[in-house]
């Protein structure tokens, strides 16, 4: 199963160790096309690399590639809510985790999606068991 795993860059950094550990958790489940997302060096402010078409185009051909997109949707970010919406219209299966917490607001366009599936949740251990009972539904269904 190739898994797109979105998670916040430019709209800010403070969960990237905790996209580490769930694409870590998701790559016992197949191939996690986005393993930069959870990278602790990778900051909001970038470094020298490809330009923002390339980076544009490149992701968009691994999302229309996957088989299930896992979204981490806590920290707001534009990229994350572009590549659900591209994602819902591809008709590919997506995954929304939401981090419950006072200062989290999660948008009523996700919130209020019928076309994705939201797991709300604490931690990564309170997790795991829904994001592998998705993914195995997913998987029986393709
Ligand atoms: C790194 C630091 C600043 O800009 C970069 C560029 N690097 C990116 N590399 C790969 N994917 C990216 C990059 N920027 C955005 N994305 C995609 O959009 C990822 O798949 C993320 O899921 C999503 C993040 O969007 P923003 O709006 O938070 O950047």
């Amino acid at each position: 199963m190739k898994i797109y795993f979105a998670g916040s860059i430019r709209g800010g950094r403070q969960d990237a160790a905790l996209y580490e550990q769930i694409i870590q958790y998701l790559k016992s489940f197949g191939e996690v096309l986005t393993e930069h997302v959870g990278d602790p060096a990778l900051t909001s402010a970038g470094d020298d690399g490809p330009n923002d078409q390339f980076i544009h185009d490149r992701d968009l051909k691994w999302l229309q590639s996957s088989d299930v997109i896992v979204a981490e949707v806590t920290a707001v970010s534009m990229g994350v809510g572009y590549e659900i919406g591209r994602a819902v219209e591809m008709g590919k299966p997506v995954l929304c985790l939401f981090r419950e917490g006072p200062k989290h607001n999660l948008s009523a366009m996700i919130a209020g999606s019928k076309d994705v599936v939201l797991i709300h949740y604490s931690d990564i251990e309170e997790l795991k068991k829904p994001l592998q009972g998705n993914l195995f539904s997913f998987k029986a269904s393709k």
